[in-house]
This record gives structure tokens, sequence and C-alpha cells, in this order.
């Protein structure tokens, strides 16, 4: 009995290179923000070799790090995919673009953001593409649906839980409350 659940174990390794478990990063501060967000995550379970796996509730959240913004829808899913990171910010970034997002200044209000922030274990530090993403252990609009989906996922950088990262953060300036309508 142990020897066969060590033979599946490994079979169930050995094929995973290629799929990959991605959490991505929703929010929307413009227009109708939930539908925006329901949009994109219906677009992103259509891109080729993706699958959204689960989606953490909706939630309010105070603009962070920019002034006099409109409050932020925010959620995350997980995904499975089998397709390599930089291919994956190329269908989010055509899916943003879908939904009318245009780019004028950082941190603008917008339609909808997508962000990588984990690809499996990978650490990637290119030009365009940064993994883990590199503010998502400063933010509760992260962290707490990340904490919701999985807890005691290790940061392969900071090597703490999302539930370590998100304890004793406080919500001053920072507020994450449910969107009830949901
Ligand atoms: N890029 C690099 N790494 C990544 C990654 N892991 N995922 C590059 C996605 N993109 C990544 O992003 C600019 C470029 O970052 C991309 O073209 C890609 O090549 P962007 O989405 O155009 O710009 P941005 O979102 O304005 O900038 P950035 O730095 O991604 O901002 P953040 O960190 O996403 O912050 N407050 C609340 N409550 N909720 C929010 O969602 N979001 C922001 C934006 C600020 N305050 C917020 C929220
Ligand atoms: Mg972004």
């Amino acid at each position: 009995m142990r020897f066969s659940k060590f033979l599946y174990k490994n079979t169930v390794e050995m094929g995973e290179p290629n799929d990959k478990k991605a959490y991505i990063g929703v929010g929307s501060n413009l227009g109708d923000k939930l539908k925006n967000c329901l949009t994109a995550i219906n677009l992103a379970d259509k891109l080729p070799g993706c699958r959204v796996e689960r989606k953490s509730r909706f939630y309010r959240t105070e603009p962070v790090g920019v002034e006099g913004q409109d409050w932020y829808v925010n959620a995350v899913i997980s995904m499975r995919t089998e397709i390599q990171a930089r291919e994956l910010l190329d269908g989010l970034l055509a899916i943003e673009a879908g939904i009318g997002r245009t780019r004028k200044g950082r941190w603008e209000s917008r339609p909808i953001d997508l962000d990588i922030l984990l690809f499996g274990k990978d650490v990637v530090n290119g030009k365009d593409l940064i993994i883990p993403h590199p503010r998502m252990h400063l933010r509760r609009f992260v962290l707490v649906p990340m904490t919701e989906l999985a807890p005691n996922l290790v940061h392969p950088v900071l090597s703490k839980t999302m539930a370590e990262l998100l304890r004793g953060f406080s919500d001053e300036g920072q507020r994450v409350l449910p969107l009830m309508e949901v």
C-alpha cells in the first residue's frame, strides 16, 4: 500500500512540469467594477492552455498608494496552466485591452488590472515580468483573498505562508471589506 502510494505520487510529479498553478490578482476601480472582474475571469478561463480553478470572494478595498481614487473591487483566482509565464502575461494584457484598459500613467484608475502574483514556485526577474509580484506581500487587498484560497501556501522568496504574511498586518489605510452582493 505504502509502495503504491509512493509510485502514484511520483507519477503525478512527473506529469507536472507543463502544468503549473498560478495565482492572479484581479482588480477594478473604474466603471462597473464587479462586471469587469467577472468578465476578465471568464476570459482568463478561455486562454489557451489555462483553466480557472477557484476564485476568492470579491472585496471592496481602499485604494493603496494613490490619493483620491475610488475604492477598488479586488479578488484572486487560481488557475492551472500549461503555458509559460510570459505567454500568460501576454494573454492577461490582451484581456485588459479587450475590457477597455488604456495606459496613461502608473497606478491610474483602471477598468481592470490583472497581475500574476505567483506562478508555481517560479521566481522570475525579467524586465517586463517579476514573479512573485514584488508588492503582493505589502497589500491586504492581495493577502486577504490569497489567505482565503491558500492560507498555507508558502511565498517562494519570503518563505512565509500567506496566513503568516497577513497576520498582524494593520488595516489602517488598507481596509478590505467583503462585497456582500456577490
Ligand atoms: N509586470 C511585471 N511583473 C508583473 C506581474 N507579476 N504581473 C509588468 C503583471 N504585470 C507585471 O503593469 C505594468 C507592467 O508591469 C506590465 O505591462 C507588465 O509588463 P500595469 O498593470 O500596466 O501597471 P500598474 O498596474 O499601474 O502598475 P503595477 O506596478 O502593476 O501596479 P500594481 O502594483 O498592480 O498597483 N489599491 C487597491 N485597493 N487595489 C488595487 O488593485 N492596484 C494598484 C496598482 C495600486 N493600488 C491599489 C490596487
Ligand atoms: Mg498591474
